[in-house]
């Protein structure tokens, strides 16, 4: 993308929603917080680093001594989780509950601070005897299970490394994850519940074993009870190892440039990479930013994340942000349709939800169901919304509002990465004047910027690169096993900045939009058009529910635009519906806009953590073989669009 090609600047988004003002007047963090952090921005972050409790407190904020390998807080020592755990207990809060447990056959267990610290020590005792010592690697492969929160924190504890990889990735995808890693255990389940019934997990362990001989010893909880095989001597059981385990266990405290978990991201090409967070930087951004952004009060708030712990949003905001808090939250077990499609708005009535984070594709989804389903249930507890993963699409973003949160509650758009370890830019609920369809603002202490081919910074109102420009606490160290690729995948494209792989376009007020991965933007007729722009101008055409967008090769245009979308479940396709969306994208955006083509599909390839995968989209559209498919979450999608698509380009 060149400069004066920077993506074209077409949504024009006019509406408005100002805080509500009780929230406001109780706001955890107020506007004062931009200029404090901008004035002197290290010392910023050394105060939110008092938020944690440390057993050797910090005397140095940053060394970047030797960029892009930053350390923060290198001479300070602490347990994340003492910090996660013990320490509220300590604090006389071992009775709050930690944590609301939802399975997915509807089997409930409320675990209090107290109970989970005794928990936690037991598993940490448990790794000790399987021989885990600090700095071995564990991988783990659970279903969404309270288990899956005591491991990780175990690991944390005695700072063994853990690797959460997504339950339902196939053997192959454990295995080379397990290899990259050298794990030395693997802590699993017998299965899950999935979509109303048990889905096996350890066959998978099992086979992805054969070719990872490093590893000793497999953790199993039991959670379906379903028929298991046993490797003898290798194989232990969650329940029997730690029923005899003692419930002291004497945190150690590690340094905060200690490494705390690897977390591998598939990008679109290549060997997945190994993210690698550590300790002090990471709980103080990932604390800091859960009470910012969502306002927690954790005396009388009830928190829902829906992600799944595979996911870093799984990690910052269901494990380790919520727990250093001393939040109460849900965790559920299963899918958002089992048995019925208003799972999630019962479970929300049932514990009085008061702040939920979800994910665009689940918003679309509910709205391709339709209004009537959540109509049915009491959301009224709800206070504050949240939104990650992809751009939300402004209509996505004002049905959630109105459908979901009653017109009352503050959206929050929440723009990260794995590789940010937490939240970069976002509104603050108390704040910001929210715009739907824009995460807005860097938070205080971030820096962030849009700039063009040149590493210009854009003017307002004109689109280009995401860039941030300082280090922050909770940034990726490395990439596991290869310094050379960290440099070259995320610090070389722009010389001293940070290259997220995201378009985006600052407006008139300076206000961030983003526009999706660089890699999907398309050129049309010289153009440069962001695929989220295009797919939300059908989404704002109130028979759409959902759509992706790709630049398929066209002899004419160089790429033209083919859309594929999902209607709204009164909708019925037909030729006149295909033609007025295509006008209808003329009308919004422009008509170089206008899709060449529309196909109405079903679902949509997404991801495991619910992402649009544009690229098999292109494959389709260009007529070619569909290309990896192994991190989609349901490879039958495919074919299902395939047989939609003429044979003819
Ligand atoms: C947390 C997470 C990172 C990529 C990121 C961007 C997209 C995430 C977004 C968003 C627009 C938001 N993304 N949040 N795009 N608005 N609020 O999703 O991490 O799985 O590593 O994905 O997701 O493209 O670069 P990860």
């Amino acid at each position: 993308m060149s400069s004066n090609e920077s993506l074209a600047n077409l949504l024009k988004e006019e509406r408005r929603f100002a805080p509500p003002g009780e929230l406001a007047a109780a706001a955890n963090v107020t506007a004062e917080a931009y200029g404090r952090a901008k004035a002197d921005r290290l010392a910023f972050w050394a105060e939110q680093a008092r938020r944690l409790t440390w057993a050797q407190e910090p005397t140095q904020t940053l060394d970047w001594s030797n960029p892009p390998f930053a350390k923060w807080f290198a001479d300070g020592k602490l347990n994340v989780a003492y910090n996660c755990v013990d320490r509220h207990v300590e604090a006389g809060l071992g009775d709050r509950v930690a944590i609301h447990f939802e399975g997915e056959p509807g089997d409930s267990r409320a675990i209090t601070y107290a109970e989970l610290k005794d928990e936690v020590a037991k598993a940490a005792n448990a790794l000790l005897e399987l021989g885990i010592r600090k700095g071995d690697r564990v991988a783990v492969y659970l279903p969404m299970i309270p288990e899956a929160v005591v491991a990780m924190l175990a690991c944390a504890r005695i700072g063994a490394p853990h690797s959460v990889v997504f339950g339902g990735f196939s053997a192959d995808a454990v295995a080379s994850r397990i290899q990259d890693a050298d794990a030395k255990l693997v802590i699993t389940a017998d299965g899950g519940y999935r979509r109303g019934k048990p889905s096996a997990l350890k066959p998978a362990i099992d086979t992805a074993l054969e070719s990872c001989p490093q590893v000793e010893h497999v953790l199993v909880v039991r959670r379906t009870g379903q028929e298991t095989a046993w490797t003898e001597g290798r194989d232990v059981w969650w329940d029997e190892i730690t029923a005899r385990q003692s419930t002291a266990h004497t945190p150690e405290a590690h340094d905060a440039e200690h490494p705390l978990f690897i977390l591998y991201t598939s990008g679109t090409t290549g060997k997945p990479k190994g993210i690698l967070h550590t300790t002090g930087g990471y709980l103080t951004q990932t604390a800091f930013t859960h009470h910012a952004v969502f306002d927690l009060k954790p005396e009388t708030d009830v928190y829902w994340c829906t992600a799944d712990i595979g996911w870093v949003t799984g990690h910052s905001y269901i494990v380790y942000g919520p727990l250093a808090n001393g939040a109460t939250q849900v965790m559920y077990e299963g899918t958002p349709d089992t048995p019925h499609q208003g799972r999630i708005f019962e479970i929300v009535q049932k514990y009085g939800v008061t702040i939920l984070y979800t994910a665009p594709t689940l918003i679309r989804t509910w709205m391709k169901w339709g209004d009537a389903i959540p109509a049915k249930f009491d959301l009224s507890s709800l206070r504050l919304l949240g939104s990650v993963g992809e751009p939300i699409n402004p209509e996505a973003w004002i049905w959630y509002r109105e459908h979901i949160g009653g017109g009352r509650c503050p959206i929050v758009d929440t723009w990260w990465q794995t590789e940010t370890g937490s939240i970069m830019i976002s509104p603050l609920p108390g704040v910001t004047e929210a715009k739907p369809g824009s995460a807005q603002v860097p938070l205080p202490g971030i820096s962030a910027t849009v700039v063009d081919d040149e590493a210009h910074e854009v003017p307002d109102g004109s689109g280009g690169y995401l860039v941030l420009t300082e280090p922050w606490p909770s940034m990726l160290r490395t990439i596991w096993g290869d310094d050379q690729r960290y440099v070259d995948t995320y610090w070389s494209r722009f010389e001293g900045r940070y290259f997220a792989g995201d378009g985006a376009k600052k407006d008139e007020d300076g206000d961030i939009w983003l526009l999706g991965r660089v890699d999907d933007v398309m050129l049309v007729s010289g153009h440069n058009i962001s695929t989220t722009e295009v797919e939300s101008a059908l989404v704002s055409h109130p028979q759409v529910a959902e759509a992706a967008v790709v630049g398929a090769t066209d002899a004419t245009t160089g790429q033209a635009i083919v859309a594929f979308v999902i209607l709204r479940g009164t909708a019925t396709d037909s030729e006149e519906l295909v033609a007025e969306l295509r006008d209808h994208v003329g009308k919004v955006l422009g008509p170089i806009a206008k899709p060449k083509r529309i196909l109405t599909v079903s679902e949509l390839p997404k991801t495991r953590s619910g992402k649009i995968m544009r690229r098999l989209l292109r494959d389709v559209a260009e007529n070619r073989a569909v290309g990896d498919v192994t991190t989609l979450a349901d490879s039958t999608v495919m074919d299902l669009i395939q047989s939609k698509m003429p044979t003819a380009p």
